[in-house]
């Protein structure tokens, strides 16, 4: 029979959140009455959280452990636990029991209803500081205004996806936060649903502030490849366009100053401006025509290509 649902959750250090995530998820598919699996993947654990995990999996052959020889980060374990998922429908989800298995038919049944290829969860009603929410908050403005996708909460990783969409999908450093962004941006249909969200009782988060400078960066490298993923040459040379003729015309200014009216001009300010505006300008170019050459390498190499084919009707 094929397997209808894979469960995916990253874990690390999450010694007693393991049992209970466990439990909970299983009792809330039994009754659904489908062929799933659950896949945990041990991000290099310094706890027992693996040895929690090889107990269980003695009593469930539906339970799949990955175990990473060290710490590679929550992208690169959800990239890990997709790899391995074998299902027709994909669900992610955190291991601090701060998501609620509950949710998990509630996102099924609107993939499946509405005919979406993503289903993200929206903690609405948020269990966390007071600043975490507050930085979040302004981090998925932010990303909004950036991105142009409009999903509520990028953050939570209670999610369900048609297997397809998350095949092709890079998950590098800690890109996980925008996956949906990602996603609709390769034009996958994408919809949101309002999400349990529980205080964390175990373990402690692993995320400081450090995240906000790490998401902004990840933000800006994101949008860069969505818009300009196929022509670099476009940004780098509007921008190197702007620099050179502010940089040129200034010049003139300066040269006409020195000529007509015997103004000096190597001790002035703007001799600079003009001079770091043209040059720079001209990087930009040479930046914009490397960038290009790199986008042609990437998209030659491995067979990849710059779209993405939904169905063929034959
Ligand atoms: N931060 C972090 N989380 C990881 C890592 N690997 C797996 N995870 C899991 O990712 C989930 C989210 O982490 P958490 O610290 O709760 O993030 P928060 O809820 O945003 O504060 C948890 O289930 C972690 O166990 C990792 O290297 N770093
Ligand atoms: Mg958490």
């Amino acid at each position: 029979m094929d397997l209808e649902l894979s469960v995916v959750i990253p874990a690390y250090n999450e010694e007693e959140n393991i049992e209970p995530c466990y439990r909970e998820i299983t009792s809330a598919l039994e009754p659904l009455g489908i062929n799933y699996e659950i896949i945990f993947v041990d991000d290099g654990s310094k706890d027992s959280t693996f040895k929690e995990l090889q107990n269980l999996s003695k009593n469930d052959n539906k339970l799949k452990v990955i175990k990473f020889r060290k710490n590679f980060g929550q992208s690169a374990a959800l990239r890990a636990g997709l790899d391995h998922a074998a299902g027709r429908i994909i669900v992610t989800m955190d291991a601090d029991l701060q998501n609620d298995p509950k949710d998990i038919p509630k996102l099924l049944e609107k993939l499946e209803k509405e005919d979406l290829d993503v289903v993200c969860g929206w903690r609405f009603d948020r269990k966390d500081p007071l600043s975490k929410k507050f930085v979040s908050k302004f981090a998925n403005r932010l990303r909004t205004r950036f991105t142009g996708e409009t999903i509520h909460d990028s953050g939570c990783t209670l999610r369900a996806y048609v297997k397809e969409s998350t095949e092709d999908l890079e998950l590098y450093g800690e890109l996980h936060r925008y996956i949906p962004a990602m996603l609709s941006w390769k034009g996958y249909r994408i919809g949101e649903i309002k999400t349990n969200h529980r205080e964390r009782k175990y373990g402690k988060t692993k995320y400081d502030w450090k995240r906000i400078v790490k998401g902004f960066l990840d933000l800006l490298v994101v949008t860069f490849w969505q818009k300009y993923s196929l022509r670099p040459i476009h940004i780098f040379g509007s921008m190197g366009i702007v620099l050179s003729f502010f940089g040129g015309i200034v010049s003139l200014y300066i040269v006409i100053l020195r000529l007509f009216y015997g103004i000096g001009i190597t001790d002035r300010p703007l001799f600079t401006v003009s001079v770091m505006s043209l040059v720079i300008g001209i990087q930009f170019f040479t930046i914009g025509i490397l960038a290009d050459i790199l986008v042609k390498i990437y998209y030659g190499q491995n067979g990849r290509k710059n779209y993405l084919v939904e169905r063929i009707i034959e």
